[in-house]
């Protein structure tokens, strides 16, 4: 046992970890989060109690996971909300003690890029110190060599291009606050997993997208609007920045390998990600063709606009307020470390990504004015 442990609170008679480990007790922060919901009905298809930590919130903040709480009373046991946050060691030392997991899935995070320029301190304390506290909740526990640790890290790492395809071995450069915050979470994975023998693995996680993503996220942001357009419920997006580039996956294949980076026989970092990039301008010409608005862009940087062909209506324009101080320009993942050694592979390509996103929305859009006639 190493001098440094911080064993103050540690459980007694622990099974060994090979014993403790075949339990299936997965501890979530984040799990309100769109990954959260997916990874959350994968560990319950697999068997897993789930455990999930929740931020008290003044409005209903579970919504994604309506369909599986639901479930719980089938099953009981098997699924189970605590409250917490991310900025309260006491009481992350309070719910791991409680629920003893076996894995756990940092997730929670303030993750939107451009708000991490206005809430700076704050998303350095929540996705930064964060990752320490519950790192260190665990040590207190005196868990550290039973549990296994994800952290959710980031393409964002990578920022400034140095060079692409972006893999594990890429320097990073990140070029935002949330990236910088997430920079620290990541090094204190490797130095935990270096100086006590933590089972840890930082998944590099490319742009996922789905269904359920926040709707201020670009991705959903466009298949909202196409699907409110092609309705008549709104005249016009507005955008910012329509040449970035990312590396977009569905979250749905992505939790999968968040789970199979915990099941090797060592821990290590991996990177998630498709493959190919695409400009945000291709994220908006396919979902406006999905509802069968086909676009003609006009003008250049801020002046752009998208007009709709048939009709010459404008329905995308260039907003200056959502361009950030500084931008990631490209993201290009390189997924074979995770391919050769975890067997993952991504299963949904981009155009069936687009389809769904859109689907989704037309149909969710519609049975709202259905249900206000
Ligand atoms: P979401 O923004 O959908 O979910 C974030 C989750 O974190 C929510 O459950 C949120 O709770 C919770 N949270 C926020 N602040 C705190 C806090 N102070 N304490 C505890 N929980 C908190 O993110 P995603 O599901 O898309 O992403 C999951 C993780 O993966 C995040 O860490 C994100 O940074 C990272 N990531 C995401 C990628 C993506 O493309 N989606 C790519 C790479 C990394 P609430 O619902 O109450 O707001
Ligand atoms: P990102 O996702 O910053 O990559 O972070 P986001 O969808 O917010 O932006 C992607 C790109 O689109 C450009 N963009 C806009 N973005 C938003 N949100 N709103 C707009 O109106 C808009 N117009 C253009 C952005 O400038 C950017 O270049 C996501 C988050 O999930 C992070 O938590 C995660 O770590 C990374 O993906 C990988």
């Amino acid at each position: 046992m190493s001098s440094f442990s911080a064993h103050a609170f540690a459980l007694k008679d622990l099974p060994s970890p090979e014993e403790y480990n075949k339990r299936k007790v997965a501890l979530i922060s984040g799990i309100t989060g769109q990954d959260g919901s997916y990874l959350t009905e994968l560990l319950l298809s697999k068997g897993y109690q789930v455990h999930g930590i929740i931020r008290r919130s003044s409005s209903f903040n579970t919504g994604r996971l309506h369909h599986l709480y639901e479930d719980q009373h089938e099953r009981p046991g098997k699924f189970k909300l605590h409250y917490g946050d991310l900025s309260d060691s006491t009481n992350l030392v309070y719910i791991i003690a409680q629920v003893q997991p076996s894995e756990i899935y940092n997730l929670g995070a303030q993750s939107h890029v451009k708000v991490s320029f206005e809430m700076a301190e704050y998303t350095g304390d929540v996705d930064g110190l964060g990752t320490l506290r519950l790192l260190d909740a665990v040590r207190t526990c005196g868990l550290e060599n039973h549990v296994r640790f994800y952290q959710a890290s980031t393409s964002e790492l990578y920022g400034k291009v140095v060079e692409t395809p972006q893999s594990e071995t890429t320097p990073f450069y990140p070029r935002s606050p949330y990236g910088c915050a997430k920079l620290y979470a990541y090094w204190i994975v490797v130095n935990y997993r270096e100086a006590y023998g933590f089972y840890a693995c930082n998944g590099i996680l490319f742009n996922h997208e789905s269904p359920r993503r926040g709707r201020t996220f670009v991705t959903r942001k466009i298949s909202r609007a196409a699907a409110d357009i092609a309705l008549g419920k709104q005249a016009c997006l507005y955008l910012g920045n329509l040449d970035a580039k990312r590396d977009w996956g569905h979250a749905r294949d992505y939790v999968e390998g968040m789970w199979l980076m915990l099941q090797q026989s060592q821990p290590e970092d991996f990177v998630l990600a498709t493959g190919e990039t695409h400009p945000v301008r291709e994220f908006v010409q396919r979902s406006f063709e999905a509802v069968g608005i086909e676009i003609e862009w006009s003008g250049s940087g801020v002046d752009e606009q998208g007009v709709d062909k048939k009709t010459g209506n404008v329905v995308v324009k260039v907003d200056p307020q959502y361009f950030r101080p500084a931008e990631v320009d490209l993201l290009l993942g390189n997924p074979a470390k995770a391919e050769r050694l975890l067997g993952w592979k991504r299963k949904t390509d981009f155009p069936a990504l687009v389809k769904e996103m859109v689907e989704a929305d037309l149909q969710a859009s519609k049975s709202m004015v259905e249900n206000q006639n």
